[in-house]
């Protein structure tokens, strides 16, 4: 049996050197559990697998080169790594047959693995993607991040409310491999030593790269209370226990520097000492690395670099001559609470040794440009971490062709005008191993059965799939695959949360964080006005389902309350019986990487409503239409480049443009009490949040401080795009009843979605910006 399963292996995995020697299986199943693997559990696999995996990891050569890149970040939400190593290894379909022949489930044996919690958003999945991407290009590139214990929280329902508690996901065998490198990281006042942690990243059939979270020794998992409550002075307990901790009073937010500093300090002297065992030359230290820096949390690496150069006797004109020509920047997003601007006692107390950098580097700012808009330092005394990133760094890019657009003429212009050659857009992309091939191989075997396997490693051959868009034998297969993919969703929430779908309605599905621009808030207000239109009789021709799934930050108030309101609505909803039979609402629990990949696959029609201008690019858009879902949603964010790409017919636009958007705000003309006078819909809808029958599902005290948000002050412009909402609503949902039209709108869908691929991001950044 053993044999076997080694054998299989060894005959099929691509470029296969001794694998002999390197799997072991045979021994792993044998020394760990002393039995055939048709006697083993689901977790007894689950480790040998993982043993087995990182050994073949450890045994592949990593990417080289004289140039390196660091991407480094606060997050990587890299999701489960079991599956998606197998693919890339190319033993996936060996290893899943061998298990089923002794009766066994690969997907079982997943739902063993704590998926690692070390991100948000989209920001932390867009840095796991690009790992990916960076190994199976075989391009020299590393991450580097925090290993946080307990990741971002775990989302608890509870009286229909967000609750929040550790999510802990490190066990005594995981992924990380404990390394000796370590440094001393001084604070004002203490000093921490760290310790690197690394998780092999597998490419695609190719070489691995590295994912290096630095650690504390000293962190203290007990510190934790109730909630996720803890003791937020104690930093040598503290500093990475949880990722993003709680900013609303001045203690989280030093605590968030500390982390911010350790990183990039740890970052910095790896940089350092890996250029030097190269026989590089700090000298010239841009040509054996760059440093890319993901939105602003890293930003400090840039004095911190400087400082370590100094120390290592180069002077101060050269250093920030060096460091310049090493560090590019990428701006995530262009909402000001998330442009970090620390005041400068913060750094005082923290990183003080910052400091005289940068004085010296704002004072260089102030010297040559009077426009205070673009110093680092402003009137108030704060630190604006994107400023220095712009005046110290050698590329700006944005994450979609209009949010780029939207740095350049609007929020960063004026730095813009300084340094135009600077600015470069870099639109978003996805890896498709783990959000085709991992999350439906039925999807992919099919595509492979018509196009061939070329677009695995080409995904700008899904462009050929073109060929069968009237083609009905293909249009209805495509139609079975995602039933299957329904049923399977279905049987998944059955199973995990108690959830019950009727996989024979409409799947209507948001997920992302929960942020008041990207609107749940107003399909919420849809939802309302539905169950309205049903109780009057208007039924829908055939049943809806609307899923939800977001975290909301702990100390963001408007953001749970939306979640209450979600979760009012689904209870008052399924105990209608006038309305439940047509119209479902759903929220998931705790909605993470894992969910995520069985819900794209089982998703008819995916929302992408953000208020236009705010949603600087989406990436749940790009693995939707992967996916075969068809959109609903603004002109906002790579919904442009997708409307582009698949034209009128094949996704549903609506709502005002970023222009009239930015106009509003410039002008401060918006006035939602209006919108709620005059639109009995509207006034219908969001009385409706303060009813007594919401009132007796939820808690007042909530329901009606949204209520007051909306009709008071509405910040993301909610209303304006409510109506327009509703109709194009009817419309997708009437259009989704001629099957065969709705097949083509998929098919189309899958095979311009080639573009949104984060291999093609990764050679455009190589290619423009890292040149390695
Ligand atoms: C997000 C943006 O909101 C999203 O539009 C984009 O697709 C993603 O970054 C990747 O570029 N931003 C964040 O998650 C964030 O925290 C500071 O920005």
């Amino acid at each position: 049996m053993h044999k076997h399963w080694l054998g299989n292996i060894m005959k099929t995995a691509p470029g296969a050197r001794n694998m002999e020697e390197n799997m072991k299986l045979q021994e792993i199943v044998a020394n760990r559990c002393g039995k055939e693997i048709s006697q083993c559990t689901n977790e007894e696999l689950y480790y040998a697998l993982l043993e087995m995996t990182k050994g073949m990891a450890e045994e592949k050569v990593s990417n080289q080169g004289k140039r390196k890149l660091y991407y480094i970040s606060a997050e990587f939400l890299i999701g489960k790594l079991l599956s998606n190593n197998l693919i890339n290894l190319g033993i996936y379909e060996d290893v899943k047959k061998l298990l089923a022949d002794n009766g066994k489930s690969l997907a079982e044996i997943e739902e063993v693995e704590p998926e690692p919690s070390l991100g948000n958003g989209g920001l932390g999945r867009l840095a796991a993607c690009f790992l990916d991407s960076i190994a199976s290009l075989g391009l020299n590139g590393d991450g580097v991040g925090l290993n946080y214990h307990y990741g971002l929280f775990k989302q608890v329902f509870k009286n229909n409310l967000q609750n929040e508690t550790p999510n802990p996901w490190i066990e005594k065998e995981s992924w990380l491999t404990k390394t000796d490198v370590t440094y001393p990281i001084q604070f004002g006042g203490f000093t921490l030593q760290s310790r690197l942690y690394d998780i092999d990243v597998i490419g695609y059939e190719n070489r691995t790269t590295k994912l290096h979270l630095f650690d504390v020794e000293t962190v203290d998992e007990s510190l934790v209370g109730e909630g996720i409550d803890f003791d937020k002075e104690d930093i040598a307990k503290n500093l990475t226990l949880f990722l993003y901790p709680d900013d609303s009073d001045d203690k989280g937010r030093i605590l968030r520097v500390y982390q911010q500093y350790f990183m990039v300090s740890n970052a910095a002297r790896l940089i350092i000492d890996e250029t030097l065992a190269r026989g590089g030359d700090l000298h010239k230290l841009n040509e054996y690395a760059v440093i890319q820096i993901n939105d602003t949390h890293p930003s400090m690496v840039i004095p911190e670099m400087i400082r370590l150069l100094m120390e290592r006797g180069i002077l101060m004109d050269e250093a920030i001559d060096i460091v310049s020509k090493t560090c590019a920047y990428t701006n995530h997003t262009i909402l000001a609470e998330a442009l970090e601007k620390w005041p400068i006692h913060f750094l005082e107390k923290a990183v003080p040794q910052l400091l005289p950098i940068i004085y010296e580097l704002n004072s260089r700012v102030t010297k040559k440009y009077d426009d205070r808009s673009v110093a680092i330092i402003d009137d108030e005394k704060r630190v604006h971490m994107a400023h220095m990133d712009i005046h110290y760094g050698y590329s700006v890019n944005g994450v979609a062709y209009l949010h780029t657009e939207i740095l350049k003429n609007t929020e960063l212009n004026n730095f813009y005008r300084i340094y135009p050659e600077k600015f470069n857009n870099k639109t978003n992309g996805i890896t498709f191993r783990r959000w085709l091939l991992h999350c439906d191989p039925e999807m992919t075997e099919f595509i492979t059965s018509l196009i061939g396997p070329g677009f695995k490693k080409n995904a700008e051959e899904l462009e050929k799939l073109g060929a069968y868009v009237n083609d009905e034998e293909v249009l209805k297969k495509l139609l079975a695959v995602k039933g299957t993919r329904k049923t399977e969703l279905k049987n998944y929430l059955v199973k995990t949360q108690g959830i019950e779908l009727d996989d024979n309605s409409i799947y209507d599905i948001q997920i992302k964080r929960l942020h008041e621009y990207k609107r749940q808030q107003m399909n919420a207000l849809y939802v309302i006005h539905k169950y309205f239109e049903i109780k009057a009789g208007k039924k829908p021709a055939r049943p809806i389902t609307v899923i939800f799934g977001a975290k909301a930050a702990p100390a963001y108030i408007i953001a749970k309350d939306i979640i209450h309101l979600i979760l009012c609505l689904q209870e008052l909803i399924a105990n209608d019986p006038e309305v439940a039979p047509y119209l479902k609402v759903v929220m998931v629990e705790n909605y993470n990487v894992t969910l995520a990949e069985k819900l794209i696959p089982a998703a008819d029609i995916h929302e992408q409503i953000s208020l236009a201008s705010k949603e600087a690019s989406g990436t749940s858009n790009m693995k939707f239409m992967l996916n075969g879902a068809v959109a609903i949603g603004t002109m906002d964010g790579a919904n442009v480049e997708m409307h582009q790409f698949v034209g009128d017919d094949n996704i549903y636009i609506f709502g005002e443009s970023s222009e009239e958007v930015i106009k509003h705000y410039e002008k401060a003309d918006y006035v939602s009490r209006s919108y709620y006078e005059n639109d009995a819909n509207i006034k219908r809808a969001i009385d409706f949040i303060v009813s007594d029958q919401m009132k007796a599902v939820g808690c007042a005290e909530n329901l009606e401080r949204l209520y007051n948000e909306l009709l008071n002050k509405d910040w993301f412009m909610t209303l304006p795009d409510f109506e327009e909402y509703v109709a194009t609503k009817e419309r997708i949902y009437a259009d989704y009843e001629d099957r065969m039209a709705w097949a083509k709108k998929m098919l189309v869908n899958i095979s311009k979605a080639g573009f949104f691929s984060s291999d093609r991001t990764i050679a455009q950044y190589n290619e423009d910006i890292w040149h390695l």
